[in-house]
């Protein structure tokens, strides 16, 4: 066979392989950058089991609903330390990316997970996590911080996570957990944000959901002794709690085996024996307190002021609020376990960065959308937005600040909506909150009249008196519905006063506060009593804590993982090109690809530039004493830099493919290594 031959049989056979599979980048999709291209794309990548695809730094991740072959420690070692595009497409070389520029630049870092409920946001989490325990450096002692960041999270999970309709293992509440490395990359600490647990999950449930995980877990795997003496029959229909949504089996999940790494768990997370006694106490109480019954009966037992639905409502009161507390304390023992107690003992507690991990709950729609709902709804707008601001804003912004060309590319920004909840006096927290200060007269009914007052002109806001102007679909007299980013959501509004106001009555509180139990006596402090000062409301609190999660994140240099969900059925290889279609478009991946493409892959300050790089040019090296933009010019003219591969900017150099920036770099670590500084197996780490 002759060698052209051979070649057109090997180009061909990379078209054949290209066709099957799909572009491990979009931006180097042939075609115009159509909605239709991109889904191909996707589609034939998903068929492939190939589930991850760039949009240059960002990793759209699809939920292959099956166990995949890609996480095992020699993956893991593939990735380590090679440059972003040298491998396919994975989560690890997000990990991988971060962790590097951390420890070359010395910065802090976070991943944002986003997607909607069962996208796959927390098992991409965890894979992270577990690849930093894998391949950081470590040390003996340093083994027990890593045990303690992996295992905090079958805790969080166990008392924050439950079977929802849409997602087996749903995070019922938001986390954010710093993972904090010392000046050599070793994992030396962590600590964990919690955010608005749905604690009203603990005495309701819908049709096909569970109570929180804990419960059936300690029923089925709690040891005979210990169920004794808690008063608990292993059987879950015995408890009111846990048989409202008629599932308290499911398929995929094994109570029993996941109670044992639960209690394997906490023994390394530092917990002793009393704190298990106290917390799997509140546990079997919450239960108890479920079976409470109370009766009309004029001719006595026990005399209670109350009439049957107060005592009700009194009950479900203490048991959220006992549950809910118990969480915070659940988090913050866990942050007291992995406290950076190395700094010290390793002689530099000065020198440390993060890496942080966003994980939190995913849009939700459901057949009826409560409070809870609502919070969650808005938290996902709000990370919308952080993204809008840091990507498709910010990108376009600066290069018009720097006076580079550019055509805008428009896209829809978000913000709009999220004024519309949270604008101080106007949005509609303030009008619940409002409502909420005139207890006795408001009503969900007479909130649901203010904010048709209010906001009813908003063209985000519909409720069933503007139904016929705004919107063809049928409304309940007691509800709203707001247009959010990713879809409409109609939420009924009863209740929504009572969970924002959040109240306990004062009584029940002094009894919890003379707890003989520990944990509980910890969670109802006896100044909360004395305290003169009305409480924040929920809703508010929430907002206050979303606000300066937004703080954190935006002083850190951000990666992102958007997740996309591929089937309403929880469904292996299954692509719903409608469902898919839907998200693409609202998590705004064609306007984020048309950016990239129109764009510039890598972006540095002159002064950064040339103080990395300066090595490899004799003019900048070791000095560069002009202005430090014409070093760099010199500089890369010097190393042969094509007039198509960069732009120069107001204080900034722009390159275009990541193919230049890697080449600069390697030549970079060759030099290194020339002039002494590192050993020449270093240089090749990657290859
Ligand atoms: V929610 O907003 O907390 O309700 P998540 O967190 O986005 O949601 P989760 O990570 O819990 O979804 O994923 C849902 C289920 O999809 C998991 O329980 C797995 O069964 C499945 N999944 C997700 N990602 C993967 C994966 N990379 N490989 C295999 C996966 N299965
Ligand atoms: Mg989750």
């Amino acid at each position: 066979m002759k060698v052209e031959d051979n070649t057109d049989i090997i180009m061909e056979g990379a078209l054949i392989a290209r066709d099957r599979v799909g572009v491990q980048d979009f931006v180097l999709l042939d075609s115009h950058t159509s909605e239709a291209a991109f889904l191909n794309n996707l589609r034939k990548r998903y068929q492939e089991n190939l589930i991850y695809t760039y949009i240059g730094t960002l990793l759209v991740s699809v939920n292959p609903y099956k166990e995949l072959d890609i996480y095992t420690v020699t993956q893991m070692q593939l990735y380590r330390g090679v440059n972003f595009f040298e491998l396919p497409p994975h989560l690890y070389a997000i990990a991988d990316n971060a962790y590097r520029v951390m420890c070359s630049e010395y910065n802090n870092h976070f991943i944002l997970i986003s997607g909607e409920s069962g996208a796959g946001k927390t098992e991409a989490s965890k894979k992270i996590l577990q690849y930093y325990a894998v391949t950081c450096p470590t040390t003996e002692q340093l083994q027990v911080v890593r045990d303690r960041l992996l295992l905090s999270n079958p805790v969080l999970e166990a008392f924050g996570n439950a079977k929802t309709l849409r997602n087996d293992n749903s995070s019922r509440f938001g986390k954010y957990m710093d993972i904090q490395f010392d000046f050599k990359g070793a994992p030396v600490g962590g600590h964990i944000l919690s955010y608005l647990i749905e604690k009203s999950r603990v005495v309701h449930q819908n049709h096909g959901e569970r109570n929180f995980h804990i419960f059936y877990q300690l029923l089925e795997g709690g040891e005979k002794d210990l169920l004794c003496w808690l008063g608990l029959e292993r059987n879950p229909q015995k408890y009111a709690y846990l048989v409202q949504g008629r599932c308290a089996k499911v398929f995929s999940i094994n109570d029993k085996n996941d109670w044992k790494i639960v209690r394997k768990a906490f023994s390394i997370i530092d917990f002793t024996e009393k704190d298990l006694e106290h917390l799997f106490g509140i546990v079997a109480s919450v239960l108890h307190l479920g079976n409470i019954q109370f009766e009309e009966d004029s001719n006595g037992h026990v005399l209670s002021p109350l009439n049957v639905d107060l005592a009700f409502y009194a009950r479900d009161a203490v048991a959220k609020a006992i549950y809910g507390r118990t969480f915070t304390w659940l988090v913050n023992k866990i942050n007291g376990s992995l406290a950076n107690k190395v700094g010290s003992l390793s002689g530099d507690s000065t020198r440390k960065t993060v890496i942080g991990l966003l994980d939190i709950y995913g849009f939700e729609v459901l057949d009826t959308n409560s409070f809870e709902q609502f919070c969650i709804n808005y938290c996902n707008e709000k990370l919308q937005q952080l993204l809008i601001e840091m990507t498709l804003k910010a990108e376009q912004e600066e290069y018009e600040m720097e006076g580079i060309e550019w055509e805008p590319i428009p896209y829809f920004n978000n913000k709009i909506i999220c004024d519309l909840v949270e604008q101080k006096h106007k949005g509609i927290i303030s009008i619940l909150d409002e409502e909420c200060l005139r207890p006795g007269e408001a009503t969900d009914l007479s909130f649901l009249e203010k904010l048709e007052e209010k906001v009813g002109d908003h063209a985000h806001f519909v409720t069933r008196k503007l139904a016929d102007q705004k919107t063809r679909k049928s409304i309940d007299w007691v509800d709203f519905r707001l247009l959010h980013y990713a879809g409409e959501v109609t939420y009924c509004a009863v209740g929504f006063l009572e969970k924002n106001n959040d109240l306990l009555y004062r009584n029940l509180k002094e009894v919890l506060c003379n707890s003989k139990n520990g944990i509980v006596r910890d969670c109802f402090l006896l100044s909360e009593l004395d305290s003169r000062r009305r409480p924040e409301t929920v809703a508010t609190q929430f907002k206050n804590s979303l606000m300066s999660l937004i703080e954190i994140l935006m002083s850190k240099e951000p990666s992102y993982i958007r997740c996309i969900k591929p089937n309403e059925n929880k469904e292996p290889g299954k692509f719903d090109d409608c469902l898919i279609r839907h998200q693409v478009k609202y998590l705004g991946l064609m306007e984020h690809l048309r950016v990239r493409r129109a764009g510039f892959a890598y972006r540095r300050k002159y002064e950064h530039f040339l103080r990395r790089y300066k090595s490899l040019c004799p003019a900048t090296w070791p000095h560069w004493h002009g202005p430090a933009a014409e070093g760099v010019e010199r500089l890369i003219k010097h190393i042969g830099y094509k007039p198509e591969e960069y732009k120069l900017g107001r204080t900034k150099i722009f390159i275009r493919f990541p193919k230049t920036l890697f080449a600069t770099e390697d030549a970079f670590e060759i030099r290194k290594h020339l002039l002494g500084m590192i050993p020449l197996e270093a240089c090749w780490r990657g290859v």
